[in-house]
């Protein structure tokens, strides 16, 4: 087995692309042994979003608690999570365990379908955020998290201060020009921006999720945080350059090294 292991709490989408499926593929394309936790169930594909059911919360706490029982788990992701009450509930184990987690406040899937419950937005202002390690909002998300519109970089660089008052943050930039910008109140200088390119493809469901599983990846391999982001947008860059069928590719190469 592979020696570092990291968790990922997000919903299943059976078309592969996004969710836990995109997370695990991600982890295990760099090395590191997956392991996930469903907080909702989607019937959908690229194109649509049928059906979603969320788990019910007692199911989930069961699920974490027994990955966590026979794992030295540090690093966890969350993604999908739906409802106030599973955002309560996963800030609640996410204390308990002292997991590092990376938050990818994930509203709204990529076929513009919503993945949310009203109050979750708040519900993880205030219970979730404030642990996270780095939240991964993409121009959207971060829209309704900071009630800023955001057009333009400079926009995003607004809401990025604003939303560090939670936690670090890097608003991804697959909606804007295609650099991601991340802000952090305790880096000198406070902001870097990892360039990127908008890329002219349809290959791109599950993205968020990718770059998300893929900074919690680096991060539990011991990198620093900016050096994470850099080799996550990368990864992701290269997933999306291979992908097919309007999803994505992790494993573009079998020995994949970032
Ligand atoms: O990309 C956001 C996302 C996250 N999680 C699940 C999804 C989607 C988008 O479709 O289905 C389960």
């Amino acid at each position: 087995m592979m020696n570092i292991m990291a968790l990922t709490i997000a919903g299943f989408d059976p078309s592969g692309g996004a969710g836990v499926l995109a997370d695990v593929k991600s982890f295990h394309a760099l090395g590191v042994y997956g392991t996930a936790v469903v907080t909702s169930l989607t019937a959908q594909n690229v194109k649509r979003v049928a059906r979603v059911q969320p788990v019910d919360t007692d199911l989930i706490e069961a699920q974490l608690d027994l990955v966590m029982e026979e794992s030295e788990i540090t690093h966890a992701k969350t993604g999908m999570l739906f409802s106030p009450q599973i955002v309560k509930l996963v800030a609640r184990k996410v204390r308990e365990y002292q997991l590092k987690v990376v938050v990818d406040p994930v509203m709204v899937a990529g076929s513009g379908d919503q993945l949310f419950q009203e109050d979750m937005a708040q519900a993880l202002k205030k219970h979730l955020l404030p642990l996270a390690e780095l939240s991964t909002p993409n121009v959207r998300e971060a829209q309704i998290l900071s009630a800023m519109e955001i057009k333009s970089e400079k926009d995003a660089k607004k809401a990025a201060t604003e939303l560090s008052k939670h936690s670090p943050v890097v608003i991804t930039g697959g909606h804007l020009e295609g650099s991601d910008i991340y802000y952090n109140s305790n880096l000198a200088g406070n902001m870097l921006v990892v360039d990127g390119k908008i890329m002219a493809t349809i290959n791109t469901h599950g993205s968020g999720c990718t770059y998300s599983a893929a900074v919690t990846a680096f991060l539990a391999q011991g990198r620093k945080m900016e050096d994470s982001l850099v080799a996550a947008a990368s990864f992701v860059k290269k997933s999306i350059a291979h992908g097919k069928h309007g999803t994505l590719n992790q494993f573009w190469k079998s020995d994949n090294k970032n």
